[in-house]
């Protein structure tokens, strides 16, 4: 490494050195400017700037960095936004006055420079952006870079020849590393040591540092090595045009051969050991599959040359832009995460009214604006009532991003003293595996506040009520911080995952309410990312803006949706569970029956792709929970009476559940019984295994059925549990308790397992079934069992097919018509 060179501040660029900085090249507008992702026209551009400097007599050397004042990031690669199945960025290697310039152009270009060409890289230096950096003969980095390959996360491969390039400076263990896992934190020790960078700047600050001196330093480090690379005609008597070349040429990338492993591992064995850990193609894994194509061709029988290796990396890239749905999905993920997480204003922008234009007051109060500002700066003194499972991880998350003091409360002394343990020990583990320091362990540990009392919550700014899922309980606390709390302005959440958020915030005094909104974490609350964050019907728009930074600063997505019953996810989740339920019952029984397990099996990792099936799900989170949900609703039959619920009459139902919680206690995990067996010595507890009670009750509730003993094939399993879920979905944004189509996509990828490379629900439903496929097996389930309402078809999606348009489509052609009311 370099130290900073004393007196940098005042250094200077010599005239020779012509400096091209990418942010210049990006043309104005929207806030990928700050991220420097490379659209056509910025391809242009820096095609055009390279090659006047290139050209100009008076320049020696190029240096090439993300912003002129050294700051911010260099680039996050090509524009994603302009990737649809038309374009072919990667086809071609040749430029023609037909065709803008392609990054595999510019790449050529930058590599094939007559001068030398310095990359000085500083933050997010990602996909095409590391390809650039790639083909210059040069890299140098200061700290604040992060750099990567993660084309494969939005289901590609680098297609300017990262994967020919990598290995041929890194070696292929390291390429197969970067290109595979598709991470985007490489730092600057790791690009050092493995050969990515060639110097980096000691002793720097971040990014939003306001020292000058830092920009300079990175120059001044990128001036040095371009006069290192080709040393200057008096330093070099026998300077030629030969030399010159020869000296650019042992740093072009495109002259070198794949070198041999260190550890002496042969390199096509390093493949297949890597592709063994791929998953299959067809679930999810065609952009991993075809990154290590690429790679592959890189060395091939050692004889493969470079051009050889960019027609492989072309072809695939190019092929996988086309016809892979798997990658529209993830990029679909992609810009529905950032949608989700954008704020009113912006969203207000976009042309659809806004996502705040469903329900609830559009009050843009300005009150509280301290406080506001504050917390979404990641300050704030947080109080979290409650240290059960929820309010530990939530604690934990809030001291993680910087919060403090964060005061944990709970009237029961032995679990607030278990919570806070948990608290510290969640954060140890995260210290433990290297995600932060001892010393910012430290901090958080300090800023842990344990009481006992409500009363210490006295000066919080905001408070996230993490109690019992109980109205009468949550109405208690709301009242008493209605009292305790000093700060008007403080925000007032409640971790509910069902319960009524107008109920809940009728405890606070009005002119609190609008201060008050849902803030439903997902178990656990220290690792699952997502938040729905419930908008009440009084809920202001700036809470809810301030909610989504804080969920955001907290590392997670927030997703904003209407009051009602289960909100989003649970309800959506409620037709799936009941319906897995009922295939038991009527298919069930006997030795050939449909079971548990083949249920699992097909919505599970395997085949559909969900991370569990329903009923391992439903045994990880306590079969009680669904019991009691199903006794508020007045579905339960009165165990004194014998008298079925009263709101249970006009449905399908079967009581299968209700007995094995209530009469078997077979609660899941926790109980070590539920759907499945456990056994402690199996697994740590948590393998589910086949269980003869289980068996015998589904024996005896599907005597009755004409279909028992029947076998389902997967696929039907599939329609019967996925359809139901998509149509809640229609159902919810008909009722506009989601906005979009593609917020109900992250919450079911980021809350409940749906695979990445399915989008989502409602891409799903659009995408890989169809609209008017999803509405015929409807209709067919309903007119099956009419006593089933969720079979019932919405009218959005009846009105999708009488169009001829997917939901996606439906919204973004602003077909939605104003919602009724939250
Ligand atoms: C590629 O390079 C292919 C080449 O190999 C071959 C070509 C032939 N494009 O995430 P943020 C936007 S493929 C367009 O909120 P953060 C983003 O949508 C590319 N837009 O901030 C958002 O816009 P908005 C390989 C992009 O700080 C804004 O920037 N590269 C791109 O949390 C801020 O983003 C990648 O896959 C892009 N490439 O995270 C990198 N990147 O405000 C993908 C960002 O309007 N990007 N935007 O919603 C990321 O991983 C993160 O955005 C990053 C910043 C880490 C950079």
């Amino acid at each position: 490494m370099t130290a900073p060179a004393a007196g940098r501040s005042s250094f200077v660029l010599p005239s020779s050195v012509a400096l091209i900085a990418i942010s210049d090249c990006i043309p104005p507008g929207g806030s990928r400017n700050a991220v420097n992702a490379l659209s056509t026209d910025a391809i242009r551009r820096l095609y055009d700037s390279v090659r006047i400097a290139i050209r100009d007599a008076s320049t020696t050397s190029i240096i090439l960095i993300g912003r002129r004042d050294g700051r911010g990031d260099f680039s996050a690669g090509a524009d994603i936004r302009e990737f649809s199945a038309d374009d072919d960025p990667a086809a071609s290697t040749s430029t023609s006055s037909s065709r803008p310039p392609t990054l595999r152009d510019l790449c050529d270009l930058i590599e094939m420079s007559s001068k030398p060409i310095v990359s000085a890289l500083t933050g997010m230096c990602l996909g095409g952006g590391m390809e650039l950096a790639l083909s210059s003969h040069v890299r140098v980095s200061d700290s604040t870079l992060r750099y990567g390959l993660p084309e494969v996360r939005i289901g590609l491969i680098p297609g300017a020849g990262g994967t020919q390039r990598l290995p041929r400076l890194v070696g292929v263990r390291v390429a197969l590393e970067v290109v595979l896992r598709g991470g985007i934190d490489w730092s600057c020790e790791s690009g050092l040591r493995s050969g990515f960078l060639d110097d980096v700047v000691v002793g720097v600050v971040g990014p939003s540092s306001s020292s000058p001196s830092e920009s300079e330093s990175i120059l001044a480090c990128a001036s040095r090595w371009a006069e290192k690379v080709l040393p200057t005609t008096t330093d070099l008597p026998t300077t030629t045009t030969t030399t010159t070349t020869a000296l650019l040429d042992a740093r072009r990338l495109r002259l070198r051969s794949v070198p041999p492993d260190p550890d002496g591992m042969d390199n096509e064995a390093m493949c297949d050991v890597a592709m063994s850990s791929l998953p299959p193609r067809e679930m999810g894994g065609e952009s991993a599959h075809a990154c290590l194509e690429a790679i592959r061709a890189s060395f091939r029988d050692g004889t493969s040359s470079f051009d050889d290796g960019m027609i492989v990396e072309g072809k695939l890239f190019v092929g996988l832009l086309r016809h892979s749905l798997q990658g529209r999905a993830y990029r679909h993920a992609f810009f529905a995460e950032r949608r989700s997480s954008s704020s009113s204003s912006s969203s207000s922008s976009s042309g659809r009214g806004g996502r705040e234009g469903y329900g609830a007051t559009t009050t843009t109060t300005t009150t509280g604006g301290d406080n506001n500002d504050r917390l979404r700066a990641g300050r704030g003194t947080v109080g979290v009532v409650g240290a059960g499972t929820m309010g530990r991880g939530i604690a934990a998350s809030f001291l993680r991003a910087g919060y403090g003091p964060v005061k944990l409360v709970d009237v029961n002394p032995a679990g607030l003293e278990a919570g806070s343990r948990d608290v510290l020990s969640i954060l140890g583990g995260e210290r433990d595996r290297g995600k932060f320091d001892t010393s910012k362990l430290e901090r958080m540990t300090s800023n842990l506040v344990p009481c006992a009392d409500l009363s210490c919550l006295a000066d919080c700014d905001l408070v996230v009520e993490a109690a019992f899922e109980d109205l009468g309980v949550k109405g208690d606390i709301f009242s008493k911080l209605d009292v305790i709390v000093e700060r008007g302005d403080a925000l007032i959440l409640s971790n509910t995952s069902t319960l009524d958020v107008d109920a809940i915030a009728s405890s606070l005094s009005p002119e609190r309410r609008k201060y008050c909104a849902g803030m439903h974490f997902f178990s656990p609350a220290h690792v699952m990312r997502l938040v729905e964050v419930v908008r009440g019907k009084e809920t202001s728009v700036e809470t809810l803006d301030v909610i989504r930074a804080m969920t955001r600063r907290i590392g997670k997505v927030p997703v904003v949706v209407g009051n009602c019953d289960g909100f989003v996810g649970n309800r959506m989740l409620h037709p799936y569970v009941t319906e897995a339920c009922l295939l038991l019952v009527d298919y069930g029984g006997g030795l050939s029956g449909l079971g548990i397990g083949d249920v699992d099996a097909a919505m599970g990792p395997k085949c559909f792709g969900m991370a569990v099936g329903p009923f391992v799900m439903s045994d990880i989170a306590g079969n009680d929970i669904g019991f009691n949900i199903r006794r508020e609703k007045g579905l339960l039959r009165d165990p004194k009476t014998g008298i079925v619920g009263p709101n249970r009459k006009q449905i399908r139902y079967t009581e299968l559940a209700d007995e094995m919680v209530e009469k078997l206690g077979r609660l899941g995990q926790k109980t070590k019984k539920g759907w499945y067996d456990y056994d402690p010595k199996v697994g740590k507890g948590r393998k589910p295994l086949t269980s003869s009670e289980m068996q015998e009750l589904i024996d005896k509730y599907s005597s009755n059925s004409p279909q028992r003993g029947t076998k389902l094939g997967q696929d039907e399993i599939i329609r019967r549990l996925a359809f139901p879920l998509v149509n809640e979905g229609f159902k919810i944004l008909e009722e506009g308790i989601a906005s979009d189509p593609s917020d109900v996509d992250i919450i079911y990828l980021y809350g409940y397992g749906w695979p990445a490379w399915r989008g989502g629900p409602m891409f799903w439903a659009d995408n890989y079934i169809g609209l008017p496929q999803i509405l015929n097996g409807l209709e067919k389930f309903h007119r099956m069992h009419p006593n089933s309402e969720y079979f019932c078809p919405s009218e959005l999606l009846r009105k999708c097919v009488d169009l001829d348009v997917g939901v996606q489509e439906y919204y973004k052609k602003g077909l939605a018509t104003s919602t009724k009311s939250i």
